[in-house]
This record gives structure tokens, sequence and C-alpha cells, in this order.
């Protein structure tokens, strides 16, 4: 049995399954009978964001966490949307989601006040950005141009994101993978995964990861062969990291890489495809980075699209 097939048999139950998959297919029903604008049949891409947690025991108490805050999930859906794309957002629970990006950090304790009569209001002070977010994503899902599905752990990010490919494979060019999520390397498999809470009586924990397979290649050749495919490639060391995006779009076969080093990640991205690494930048201070490089994905879609 090879370790992708063993991944999967041995994962827990996705939970909610039935429920994702017709959701799935009615998004996908409804959007590849549409048109978009003047451009042919609707494109759809899945933007993943966020990071995958990895648990320690299976009733879980303690897992192993990353960084990503889903911001350029999030950003890089709005854009897409504006381009007329419908967008399948599979998203780290808790993380930045699309139009909440200009709301404070809690929005509901700190965009609303009660009134003398103990009425709930908007604060002025956020009335214009409470009313443009609820206005642009209500439009967005009731249209039945988002569709947001939720994971946690790996396991969950895993075989929702094979759900989601499976489901696109009818869209064949006109699907598109963006893939800003961070996907642990390492995990714990279910198997071998301690029940219960892991005890500290007995001194340090010693704990040996197995490496997660490398599900790019089977995006590519298995779930999703006719879709454009876009991955992301993070480094701290600026030195290597041209070189790692390199290897992963030739080995991995991607139609781009987006390279991105963690401090600069908002302000510049490189492009990274067989026939030239092109530097993104943000316009200025109050610009986003995803708005030049969506611009320049769409492009390269529509190029492949014509060339398929
Ligand atoms: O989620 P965020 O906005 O904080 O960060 C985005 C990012 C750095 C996770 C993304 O651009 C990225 O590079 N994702 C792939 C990470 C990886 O190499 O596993």
């Amino acid at each position: 049995m090879d370790e992708t097939t063993s991944f999967f048999e041995s994962a827990p139950l996705l939970k909610d399954a039935d429920n994702i998959t017709s959701k799935l297919t009615q998004f996908i029903d409804q959007n590849s009978s549409s048109l978009s604008g003047s451009s042919g049949p609707r494109r759809v891409v899945c933007v993943t964001s966020g990071g995958t947690t990895v648990p320690l025991e299976q009733r879980c108490v303690r897992y192993i966490d990353n960084f990503s805050s889903g911001h350029r999930g999030a950003t890089s859906t709005e854009y897409f949307l504006k381009s007329g794309y419908s967008v399948i957002f599979l998203n780290r629970r808790g993380t930045c989601q699309p139009y909440c990006r200009s709301l404070p950090d809690d929005p509901l304790l700190e965009c609303f006040e009660l009134t003398n009569d103990s009425c709930i209001q908007v604060q002025e002070s956020h009335s214009e950005a409470v009313k443009t977010a609820i206005r642009e994503h209500h439009a967005a899902v009731s249209g039945g141009l988002l569709l947001k599905l939720p994971f946690t752990t790996i396991f969950e990010y895993l075989q929702i994101l094979r759900l989601i490919a499976t489901s696109m494979k009818i869209l064949g060019a006109n699907g598109m993978f963006y893939l800003a999520a961070a996907v642990s390397d390492f995990y714990v498999p279910w198997d071998s995964m301690a029940v219960h809470k892991i005890q500290s009586a007995s001194g340090p924990l010693d704990m040996r990861l197995a490496q997660v397979p490398k599900m790019l290649s089977v995006l590519r050749k298995e779930w999703a062969p006719t879709a454009f495919c876009v991955s992301f490639k993070l480094e701290t060391d600026k030195e290597i990291l041209l070189e790692k995006a390199d290897k992963a779009l030739k080995r991995y076969k991607m139609h781009a890489v987006v390279a991105n080093e963690l401090s600069t990640r908002k302000e510049l991205v490189i492009l990274v495809t067989d026939t030239a690494k092109v530097s993104v930048y943000r316009e200025n201070h109050n610009s986003d980075v995803e708005s030049p490089l969506i611009k320049l994905l769409v492009d390269k879609h529509s190029t492949f699209i014509k060339n398929t």
C-alpha cells in the first residue's frame, strides 16, 4: 500500500463528508452551467487558506500548529471574485475571512453598541466597514459564487481537498487550484497516536513524526489532472527560496509557484513559472500584493485555457 493510500485509510473519518459532498456538487453544477460575462464558462478556483494542525492525541488536548493567519487566502479570494471567478474557500477555522479585513479583531464587541433603549446598533466609526463587509459577503454567498469549507487538522484538510478536486474534475481547464494554506510536513499517524491525554509523569516526551505524503503530486496526476495549479513556497532564508520554488515547480509539475519570504510576504512575492521569475510588489502601503498577483495569474490561466 503506498503512503498516500495508507494516509487516507488510517485517517479518522471525515465528519460531515456527505454534507460537504452535496454542497460541492450543487456549487459545481451551478457554476459549470453558468457563463461569466463575455468570457465563456465560469471559472472556479479552490483557494486554500490558513494552517493545518497536527493532533498529538486522538481525544485531542495538544496539537502542533503554525503561524498562518489566512490573510493571503482571504484577500486573494476577494480579488478572484472581483475577476469573475467563483471560489471554493477551504479555510482554517477561526482564521481571516474574505471581506473581514477592515473590521477590528473582535467585530461583535468592537463594532456594535447598546442604545439607551437596549437595542443594538453599529458604531458610527465602523459603520462603513461593517456595511461593505456584509453587502459583499452576502452578494458572493447568496449569488452562489463563494463556498466556504472549514478545516482544522491535517486529516480534515487533505480529505476535503480530495473531495473538492474530484468534484472539480468536470470543469477541466476552467478549474484552478491556488494552494496558499500552510500544510504540515509532519504528522502523527492516527493508528499510532495516543488515545488519551499524554501524561507528563513519565518525564520528557520523545515523539517520532511521520512525513505527510506529497499530495501536490497526487493532486496533479490523479485528482485534478486538467486543472491549472498554483502552489506556494514559503521560506525564512531568502538564499534558498527561489531554488526551492523551482524544485517544487518541476517535481510536482505545477503551472506556477508563488515564492514568498516570511517577513516580507505582504509586500513582495515572486511568481515562478517554467519561462520566467517575476517579482510582484504591492503598489503602496494601502494596497495588497494579491491585486497584481491575481491579475497575472488570471492572464496565465486564460492562456492555459486557450492552449488546452
Ligand atoms: O496566511 P498568511 O497570510 O499569514 O501567510 C501566507 C502564507 C505565507 C502561508 C502563504 O503565502 C504560503 O506561502 N503558503 C505556503 C506555505 C508553505 O510553504 O507551506
